[in-house]
């Protein structure tokens, strides 16, 4: 799904601002069909939850309502009109005036609806949006909610961050021409000095599409025309990772008979390849080595609203501290977040929400006699099609960036499970029928292990969620590194895959100091990563490190998390704990090479 733009033939017009607010109480109503009422605004984008006082509000249980009037220019002449959401969390229902006009589920994916029929230009509409925040059996991710005895609804999820919810992104109205370009596909490669890029447009009609490339500096640098066309880019620049280089590439659609045009839509394009080979992840043929985090869409009161001035500070302490790359855990982000990727040259690998996926664990602890995860009670094929469908929006989403290298299926499932296998290799397969350039992975959980794991080798590359020193052996790094290097060797010789770490981390409170160096002190996060490190480098087979977490974060309530998780190697509010420094000093300056094989 495209990106809004304003360009010379669309408009965008942003919604975002102070909207009216209701919790529905009042579900045999409909709220949209009059002015909400009541005295509460909430500010869009951001999660609803923060922004109030009331628990009631923080936790509701539903739906809650969005309202504003919203202005048609009366200069948007012919054309279609949209309503574009770049994200309800988890579903949202949109009405205008009083019509319903279309409804979305997945909490971080965008949806558009044409209202062109139902606004009249030079006027005003109200424009409503219903937000629900229900997670259940058949939810991605997976939920469930229970009635108490005193009548309120109360919801279980099973993964480790707050169920933060409404709208968190941006809202727009969009004018696009009848004659568009809907979807452009770009796929790169190298052949000797020159880029090659394809592309593929679809458009509403028939028309005619050209196609210009410019570099850098505006120079056209390849032209074409063609629905499907590849471009040869003579002496290319390729995209690196920290050292991006963006061409654009102008899409056009000519009008079949006058030959006016009637769109242009541009699109970045960094020339580059992905590849596993063997044991190696190769970024633009070379041996690459992530070094990273993994992340979450999380601050102070905006919950997981979307923030440009978080998104600048971040990627400057992920700079600051030598990150090359991060994961969007544990679902997928605002697409501003991937468009700063590709100019920085950050590289990112992209996440579904498919989060909680083991009802044997809760916020990282084990239950007992849990249900089997993967059965048609639980989930099961009604689950697959939501997840198989995010995944679809995804890929549609995020196939141009070239800073989004591999898909994370996954986070944590339980892959030692019966019925796993069944589950995941469909959407193995149909990730990869939808891009086949980029490799497929997900995380595996601590109770996954080479002895007992049944999916592994469905993905072209490991990822291991591992916290042995946290949740093992709390304490004995002694201990903690011998079973590490089990469960490191294991993976490798079983599977002869490049091998990851997605997640490894301490809880950590800010300002807590121990000469023992115990756990929850700033010595021990920087022992206990300083350990791993000496592990990770013994194993040529090992192609990343991604710390657990980028920055503290809020979750549910837990008798383990003391106001969220402190795994961040920076507090919530960015402030660095003693560990950033030690691992600036290991990741800086390592231009994707892994640590000691510099000249190897
Ligand atoms: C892992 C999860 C992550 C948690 C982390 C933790 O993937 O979402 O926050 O553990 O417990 O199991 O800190």
């Amino acid at each position: 799904m495209l990106k809004p733009q304003t360009g010379p033939t669309r408009e965008v017009v942003n919604l975002d601002g102070v909207w009216r607010f209701a919790v529905d109480d009042r579900s045999a109503q409909a709220p949209w069909t009059a002015d909400l009422g009541g005295t509460l605004d909430v500010a869009v984008p951001a999660s609803y939850n923060d922004q109030f006082i009331d628990p009631a509000i923080r936790n509701h249980v539903g739906w809650v309502w969005y309202q504003r009037n919203v202005d048609v220019p009366r200069s948007w002449t012919g054309g279609r009109i949209m309503v574009r959401f770049d994200a309800a969390t988890h579903e949202g229902r949109v009405y205008v005036d009083d019509t319903f006009v279309g409804e979305h589920i997945g909490g971080y994916t965008p949806f558009e609806f044409d209202v062109t029929d139902l606004v009249e230009r030079g006027a005003r509409f109200r424009l409503t949006v219903g937000v629900n925040n229900e997670l259940t059996e058949h939810t991605v991710p997976p939920g469930h909610i229970f009635e108490l005895a005193d009548g309120r609804r109360k919801q279980q999820y099973h993964h480790d961050f707050f169920n933060y919810a409404g709208l968190a992104r941006s809202v727009m109205l969009l004018h696009v021409p009848d004659l568009r370009v809907t979807d452009v596909t770009v796929v790169t490669e190298v052949d000797g000095a020159d880029g090659l890029v394809g592309v593929d447009v679809n458009t509403s009609a028939a028309g005619t599409v050209r196609l210009a490339l410019r570099d850098e500096s505006g120079a056209v640098v390849a032209e074409g025309e063609g629905a499907s066309t590849q471009l040869r880019v003579p002496e290319a620049r390729l995209w690196q990772a920290g050292a991006a280089y963006l061409y654009e590439l102008d899409v056009v659609v000519l009008h079949p008979e006058t030959g006016d045009v009637d769109d242009t839509y541009t699109v970045n394009v960094g020339i580059r390849t992905v590849e596993v080979r063997g044991t190696q992840f190769l970024l633009n043929g070379e041996p690459f080595y992530f070094t990273g985090f993994g992340k979450h869409e999380d601050t102070a009161v905006r919950g997981k609203g979307h923030d440009n001035a978080y998104l600048v500070h971040d990627f400057q302490l992920m700079d600051w501290v030598g990150a090359n790359s991060f994961r969007t855990s544990h679902y997928p982000y605002a697409e501003e977040v991937l468009d700063y990727a590709d100019r920085h040259g950050i590289i990112v690998i992209d996440e579904t929400s498919a989060v909680g996926f083991n009802l044997g664990v809760a916020g990282g602890m084990s239950q007992r006699n849990p249900p089997p995860t993967f059965s048609p009670e639980t989930l099961g094929d009604r689950t697959r099609e939501t997840h198989a469908q995010h995944l679809r929006e995804l890929i549609a989403r995020d196939k141009n960036h070239p800073s989004v290298v591999m898909w994370c299926i996954a986070n944590e499932p339980a892959g030692q499970e019966d019925g796993a296998r069944e589950y995941f290799e469909p959407l193995t397969t149909l990730s990869r029928e939808l891009d086949p350039t980029r490799p497929v992975t997900y995380t595996a959980w601590l109770g996954a292990h080479s002895g007992n794991d049944q999916i592994a080798d469905l993905f072209d590359v490991i990822g291991i969620n591992r916290y042995f020193g946290w949740y093992i052996d709390l304490g004995d790094l002694v201990a903690a590194e011998e079973k590490l290097r089990a469960d490191i060797e294991g993976w490798i010789e079983r599977y002869q895959r490049p091998v990851f770490m997605m997640e490894y981390g301490a809880d950590t409170m800010a300002g807590l100091h121990a000469i023992d160096a115990a756990p929850w002190s700033e010595e021990y996060q920087k022992a206990y990563l300083e350990m791993h490190h000496r592990v990770f480098d013994d194993y040529p087979e090992f192609v990343g490190e991604h710390v657990w977490n980028f920055a503290d974060f809020r979750t549910g309530a837990g008798l383990h998390r003391v106001g969220g998780n402190k795994k961040g190697i920076f507090t919530r509010d960015r402030q660095p704990k003693a560990a950033a420094h030690s691992l600036r000093e290991r990741w800086t300056g390592l231009g994707g090479q892994k640590p000691g094989t510099a000249g190897r």
